[in-house]
C-alpha cells in the first residue's frame, strides 16, 4: 500500500476526528498529561501541528487551560486520562466554572459496559455523572460520527453567555472507531458565532442611565468579567468621559493603569460605604465585595444594606439580586452594554460633584503617602514591602509582563503594592481564593501571550504546583518565579506547643533553598536575601528570558494569619 503523505486517507478514526474538530474551530493548543487511553491522541495532535503542552499533574494542566480561556476568549483544552487523572483535572474545571473562564476538560474513560455494571474496570468511574454538578455542561460521545457535534456543543457551552467549564467524556473505545473519511469530514462542525453578542434592551439602558444621572457619589466597580470581555477602550472611555471614580477588583487591575487619577483603589474602605450609586461591570457581589452589604458598605450591622443603589452589567440574567436588590440590571455582553451607556454619556454628562472627588482624592493620597513611607524602609531581613517595592518597579518598567500571584500575605500585599498598567496582566487566586493555580497559569500565560511572566508566590502556595518548574524548563518559557520564603504557611514562627519533635502545622523547613529545585532541570536559581539581589535577579531573568526561580528570603515573622481575610478564619479570630 502506498503510504506517502499526499495519499488521500480513505478512512478516518476517533483520534483524528477529535483533532480535526478542534483544529477546525481554531483550537491549536492542548494542555495535557498523557496516559491510557489518550497517549496516542497527544502524539497525533502534535503530529497534526497542534501544540501539546504536557504537565506533571493534571490540575496544573487544567489551570493552564482555564487561564488560556480567560486570556483568549477561546475555550482552553485540558486532556486527561480516566478516573484519577480526570479527578485531578476536575478541580481546575470547577475553579474555571466558578471564575467564569471558558475551558473544556476532555477525559478518556473506561469501558462503558463495565463501568455501568460496576464490574471493576481499570480506572472505573462514572466520570460524566461526577463532573455534571461541578461544571456548566457535560457531554459524552459514544460514536465517532458524533465527535463533531460533541466538540461543537462543548465549545458553545464554554464560551457563550457566562463562560465556564465544560466536561467532555470520550470512552477509550471511541478513539479507534473508524469511519469513511468523507463522512467523517462532513460530520465536523465549525461553530458559527460561538459567543454571540447580547445587546441590552433599550429600556434597561435608559433605566441605568437615569439612575446614574441621579447619583451624587457614583462609583464604578470593574471585575474580571470586564477584563475578560476585551472591551478595554470603551470601558476606559466610559470612565473618563463620565469622570466617575472606579475600583478595580483584583484581576481587573490594569484595565486602566492603576496610577489613573480616577482609580479609587487606595480609598477602598472609604468609597464603598460612601457611594450612593454603584455600577458593577463584570463583578459579582460575592464575598470579595462583602455581598454588597454590612459594614464594608456602611450598613449598621453585619448583614444590613448600606443604602446603595446598584446598576449591574452582566451577561447572566440570573446574577442580579443574588445578594442585595439591583435597581438597574443591565443584561448583555459587557462590550454592548458599555457602548450603549457610552452613547448616553456624551459631552453634556454632568461630572460627579467635586466634593465627592476631592474627598476620595484626600483619602487616596493619604494611603498612597503612607504606603510610600513603608516602601522606602529597608529592613533586614527583607519583609513583604521591601521585596515588593522591587517587583513594583520591575512591573513599571515592564508593563507588558504578566503577573501571576498566589498566597495569603504574598497575594494581599502584592495586590495593593504592585501597580498594573495594562489589561489582563494580573492573574491570581480568583473567586475561590484558591492555592495551586501558580505554575499552570505561568505556563499558559507565557505560551498564549509570548510575554514575560513573573510569578509572585507564597512559599506555601508554590508547593501546590511546584513540580511544574520542570515543565517551564522543558518548554523553555520566559517565566521568573519569585518565592517569598518566610518558612511557613502565613509565617514561619509557629512552634509545636507540646515540645515534641513534629513541627507546627504551619511551619516548613527553615531556610529551604527553593532555588536549587529549578537547577535540577537546567533553569536559573537565585538566592536573594536583599532587595538589591532580588532586583538584579529579576532584571537578569527578564533580559535573558530564561526560566528562573528566585528564593527571596523574607523575615519569618512577617505576615498575618490568612492575610487580609483573617476574619474568615474562626480560630485565628479567637487568637
Ligand atoms: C489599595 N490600597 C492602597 C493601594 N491599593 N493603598 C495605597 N496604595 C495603593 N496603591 C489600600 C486599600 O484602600 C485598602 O485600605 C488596603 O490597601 C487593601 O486593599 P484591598 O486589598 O483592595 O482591600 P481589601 O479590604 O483587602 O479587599 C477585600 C478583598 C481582598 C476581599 C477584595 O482582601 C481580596 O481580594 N482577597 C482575596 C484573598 C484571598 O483570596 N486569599 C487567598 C486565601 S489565603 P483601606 O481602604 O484602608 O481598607 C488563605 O488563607
Ligand atoms: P470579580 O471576582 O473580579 O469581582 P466576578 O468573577 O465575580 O469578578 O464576576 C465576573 C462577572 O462577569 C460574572 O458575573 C460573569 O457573568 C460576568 N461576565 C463574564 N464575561 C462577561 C461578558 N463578556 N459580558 C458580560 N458579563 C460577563
Amino acid at each position: 500500500m502506498d503510504m506517502t503523505t499526499d495519499t488521500k486517507l480513505e478512512v478516518t478514526d476517533g483520534f483524528h476526528l477529535v483533532i480535526d474538530a478542534l483544529k477546525l474551530n481554531g483550537i491549536d493548543m492542548i494542555f495535557s498529561l498523557p496516559g491510557i487511553p489518550i497517549t496516542d491522541l497527544t502524539r497525533m495532535a502534535q503530529a497534526a501541528g497542534m501544540r501539546v503542552i504536557c504537565f506533571r499533574h493534571e490540575q496544573n494542566a487544567g489551570n493552564a487551560a482555564a487561564i488560556a480561556g480567560f486570556l483568549t476568549q477561546k475555550p482552553g483544552i485540558c486532556l486527561t486520562v480516566s478516573a484519577p487523572g480526570f479527578l485531578n483535572g476536575l478541580t481546575a474545571l470547577a475553579n474555571a466554572t466558578t471564575n467564569c473562564f471558558p475551558m473544556i476538560l476532555i477525559s478518556g474513560s473506561s469501558e462503558r459496559e463495565i463501568v455501568d455494571l460496576q464490574q471493576g474496570d481499570y480506572e472505573e468511574m462514572d466520570q460524566l455523572a461526577i463532573a455534571k454538578p461541578l461544571c456548566k455542561a457535560a457531554f459524552r460521545v459514544l460514536h465517532a460520527e458524533d465527535i463533531g457535534v460533541g466538540i461543537a456543543r462543548a465549545i458553545r457551552a464554554a464560551v457563550s453567555g457566562r463562560p465556564g467549564g465544560v466536561y467532555l467524556d470520550l470512552p477509550a473505545k471511541l478513539f479507534a472507531q473508524t469511519l469513511d473519511a468523507d463522512t467523517g469530514k462532513n460530520s465536523l462542525i465549525k461553530v458559527v458565532d460561538p459567543a454571540p453578542r447580547q445587546i441590552p434592551a433599550p429600556e434597561a439602558v435608559q433605566r441605568a442611565v437615569d439612575l446614574l444621572k441621579s447619583a451624587k457619589r457614583p462609583l464604578i466597580v470593574l471585575g474580571k468579567g470586564a477584563a475578560y470581555a476585551q472591551a478595554d477602550s470603551d470601558i476606559r472611555s466610559l470612565i473618563e468621559r463620565s469622570g466617575i471614580p472606579y475600583l478595580p477588583m483584583s484581576m481587573a487591575k490594569g484595565l486602566l493603569p492603576d496610577t489613573h487619577e480616577q482609580s479609587a483603589a487606595a480609598a477602598r474602605s472609604y468609597v464603598l460605604p460612601e457611594a450612593d450609586v454603584v455600577v458593577l461591570i463584570g463583578a459579582r457581589l460575592n464575598w470579595l465585595l462583602s455581598h454588597g452589604k454590612g459594614k464594608t458598605w456602611g450598613g449598621k450591622e453585619s448583614k444590613a444594606w448600606g443604602g446603595q443603589k446598584f446598576i449591574q452589567i452582566d451577561i447572566s440574567p440570573q446574577e442580579p439580586d443574588s445578594n442585595v436588590r439591583i435597581d438597574a440590571p443591565l443584561i448583555g455582553d459587557i462590550g454592548s452594554c458599555v457602548s450603549a451607556l457610552l452613547a448616553a454619556v456624551n459631552t453634556n454628562w454632568p461630572k460627579p460633584p467635586s466634593e465627592w472627588l476631592s474627598a476620595i482624592a484626600e483619602r487616596k493620597n493619604k494611603n498612597i503617602g503612607k504606603m510610600g513611607e513603608t516602601l522606602a524602609k529597608n529592613p533586614t531581613p527583607m519583609n513583604f514591602h521591601s521585596a515588593l517595592n522591587v517587583v513594583r518597579d520591575i512591573i513599571k518598567t515592564n508593563p507588558d509582563a504578566i503577573l501571576v500571584n498566589e498566597g495569603a500575605n504574598a497575594l494581599d500585599f502584592t495586590r495593593s503594592i504592585v501597580d498594573m498598567y495594562k489589561p489582563r496582566k494580573r492573574l491570581d487566586v480568583g473567586t475561590w481564593g484558591i492555592m495551586g493555580i501558580g505554575m499552570g497559569y505561568c505556563v499558559a500565560a507565557a505560551l498564549v501571550t509570548g510575554e514575560q511572566v513573573i510569578a509572585v508566590e507564597g512559599d506555601s502556595a508554590f508547593g501546590f504546583s511546584g513540580m511544574e518548574v520542570e515543565t517551564i524548563c522543558r518548554y523553555d518559557l520566559p517565566v521568573c518565579i519569585v518565592i517569598f520564603n518566610n518558612n511557613g504557611v502565613y509565617k514561619g514562627t509557629d512552634a509545636n506547643p507540646t515540645g515534641k519533635s513534629d513541627p507546627a502545622p504551619t511551619a516548613f523547613i527553615k531556610g529551604a533553598r527553593y532555588d536549587k529545585l529549578i537547577e535540577a532541570f537546567g533553569g536559573v536559581g537565585v538566592h536573594a536575601a536583599t532587595p538589591a539581589e532580588l532586583r538584579n535577579a529579576m532584571e537578569e531573568a527578564i533580559r535573558s528570558r530564561k526560566p528562573t526561580l528566585i528564593n527571596a528570603v523574607i523575615d519569618e515573622s512577617a505576615g498575618t494569619e490568612s492575610g487580609r481575610i483573617t476574619s474568615l478564619n474562626p480560630s485565628a479570630k479567637k487568637k
